[in-house]
């Protein structure tokens, strides 16, 4: 669905912010979630509209940035954030709630880094696949404490975000190993990594988390490899609609980021992004709680945000 109206400058700002979430300019469930909420709470404010027709216009706002990405309940949580604020205070206050929501994710962040650092030894050898700013966080509060540790890392076809994982941690002066994402299974048993580290795009009620496409993958050959595995991740990624049946949804991208050029005629190209981890192949989650069991999931995010934060179906 296109919205037509209204096309004010924050609009069109709100319109980029969608396109680079969409090709991935903007990266990262945190980073998509910073970057919707903040462009959201600045067109709200801004937005020539009162009463219903601005609460017609602001729903469908919400309705279309939640669906660029659609496995992304940390945008979709920060966007409830704000109309909520809005419905309460009206659209005067929209930034001051947009902010809340991103000060709710700094103050998650601080704490995950400081938990999963703790984690990390002299020595240590961790594994990890795709680009999480919540995993690199870590890493670099570990460097920054001192410690001396390797990254074994995968390349994460077919977008290569890897590569930026790899390039960060090198700038820090970690040691890189840098491999392809088949190379996974190998790699663990030949370099036995410590440990696994790995983001997350949602977790659902059952304790599950879905993150990058290989992940699942990593996690078996985890189990295979006796390594434990470690989902690094606010809470705010919590997906509520699970609690009342629903499944998340896996998003699908176009399959010319797999194969651009010359392909062969009737071939069918499959380009999941995500896919899920199953609970019993993670050892917790380390979380602005703290390192909790995936069992607890729902409860530590009620206890933390439930009054805060509902989407339609919390
Ligand atoms: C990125 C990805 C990341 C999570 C967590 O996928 O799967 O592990 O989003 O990231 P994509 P963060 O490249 O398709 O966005 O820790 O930054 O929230």
């Amino acid at each position: 669905m296109k919205i037509e109206f209204p096309e004010t400058p924050e609009f069109r700002e709100l319109q980029e912010t969608m396109k680079k979430i969409r090709n991935l300019t903007i990266q990262g469930a945190t980073n998509v979630a910073i970057y919707g909420v903040r462009a959201f709470a600045i067109h709200a404010e801004s937005v020539p509209l009162s009463d219903q027709a601005l609460f017609h216009h602001l729903e469908s706002v919400v309705d279309q940035l939640s669906n660029v990405r659609v496995t992304e309940p940390a945008l979709r949580n920060g966007l409830r954030y704000v109309m909520t604020g809005i419905r309460l205070d009206g659209k005067e206050n929209a930034i001051a709630h947009g902010k809340k929501y991103l000060d709710l994710i700094d103050a998650a962040k601080l704490k995950i880094f400081k938990t999963g650092a703790e984690r990390i030894q002299d020595g240590s050898r961790v594994f990890t696949h795709c680009h999480s700013s919540i995993t690199v966080g870590i890493f670099l509060a570990a460097a920054k404490q001192g410690k001396e540790f390797e990254v074994i890392n995968t390349e994460t076809r077919p977008l290569y975000q890897g590569r930026k994982t790899a390039r960060r941690l090198l700038k820090n002066n970690i040691r890189v190993t840098h491999i392809v994402d088949s190379a996974m299974r190998w790699a663990m048993n030949v370099f036995k990594p410590h440990m696994i580290f790995m983001g997350a795009d949602a977790i659902t009620v059952e304790g599950v988390a879905l993150n990058k496409i290989g992940s699942r993958l990593c996690a078996l050959a985890s189990e295979e490899e006796h390594i434990p595995l470690y989902i690094c991740t606010p809470l705010l990624k919590y997906d509520q609609a699970t609690s009342i049946g629903r499944l998340s949804e896996i998003e699908m991208r176009d399959p010319f980021e797999i194969w651009a050029e010359d392909l062969p005629p009737g071939i069918r190209i499959m380009n999941p992004s995500f896919e899920t981890i199953d609970r019993d192949n993670i050892s917790a989650y380390i979380t602005e709680a703290g390192l909790i069991p995936p069992q607890t999931i729902h409860v530590t995010f009620q206890r933390l945000y439930g009054s805060k934060i509902r989407d339609h179906h919390g």
